[in-house]
């Protein structure tokens, strides 16, 4: 499959509409539902992305697994942290969740049923290896191998850097039509080679979609500096994400202060229907488990 079929450039157009876009949008599904991912061009402003990374580096990236485990988990080899980040300022701009260019193609893919699972930042630290391979769902019927490729799309991650991606920085490998066939991914995550994968060089304003069942990793970052992207999953309204979260563990996807679901449109609360109202991120730092009764 070519890199152009699942490359859509947006750059010129300020928004997406549902009926008036029927046949582009029905074009973007057709090539989703084949490649299982796509490369969305110029949909964000780079200034309000790049305006955030300093609230994450002050806020988030000094947290920890053990300290903070219902905010941070390690996604990688101890070297690439999922934080869950608290919707609040400036996480709370409207473009992240219901973008005018983003939210109709979600809507498409999801048969418009969607809300959103979770919010967060993955970073992979300076020096930081090779993901391991995955999807980012276990088979909904493992007794029925070859069902899952049959099903529509459930679940969609989007992936948004904060910086510009490129061979240094390194970027999230994906193989193409991967949720249908897996035939040309690795067999072993320690035999992995790019041949038959894509190596998106994503700019900051653009994201990449792909499904849950599209296999992928994320490469190493070889430079100083943190490579940020927010990792937004949206899903069909009765899914559930039990498989990366566990909210008995006290670990929710989707966390939301009062304060921003009182500044949400109307129109787009049913999107937060299962979020955990929560506290804003600076007291939750505060709290270590340091603070809990020590066992003897
Ligand atoms: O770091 C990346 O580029 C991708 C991260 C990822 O796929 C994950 O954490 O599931």
């Amino acid at each position: 499959m070519e890199d152009d079929f699942f490359r859509i450039d947006l750059n010129g157009i300020d928004r997406l509409d549902l009926n008036k876009d029927r046949d582009f949008l029905s074009d973007v599904g057709k090539r989703f539902r084949k490649s299982g991912a796509l490369w969305l061009k110029g949909v964000f402003d780079r200034d309000c992305l790049h305006s955030l990374i300093h609230s994450f580096n002050e806020k988030y990236v000094s947290l920890n697994e053990t300290d903070h485990h219902e905010v941070c988990q390690d996604v990688g080899h101890a070297d690439r942290k999922l934080y869950t980040v608290v919707m609040e300022t400036p996480f709370d701009h409207p473009d992240l969740y219901a973008s005018p260019k983003l939210l109709p193609i979600l809507q498409t893919l999801l048969h418009n049923q969607l809300l959103i699972q979770s919010f967060g930042i993955v970073s992979a630290y300076p020096g930081s290896k090779r993901q391991p391979l995955h999807v980012d769902h276990i088979e909904l019927f493992e007794e029925m191998a070859g069902l899952g490729r049959m099903l529509p799309s459930y679940a969609i991650t989007v992936a948004i850097p904060l910086i510009d991606f490129n061979e240094q920085t390194g970027t999230t490998a994906i193989w193409l039509g991967s949720h249908m066939n897996s035939n040309s991914v690795p067999t072993s995550d320690e035999e992995v080679t790019f041949e038959n994968a894509v190596l998106p060089s994503l700019s900051a304003g653009d994201c990449m979609l792909w499904d849950f069942r599209t296999w992928h990793c994320g490469t190493p970052n070889l430079t100083n500096a943190q490579r940020p992207l927010i990792y937004l999953s949206v899903t069909r309204t009765w899914f559930e994400d039990r498989c990366n979260y566990n909210p008995s563990s006290g670990r929710y996807p989707l966390l939301v202060t009062s304060q921003f679901l009182d500044g949400v449109d109307p129109k787009f609360l049913p999107l937060f229907a299962g979020a955990k109202v929560s506290e804003p991120i600076d007291i939750i730092r505060n709290k270590t488990n340091s603070h809990l009764p020590q066992k003897n």
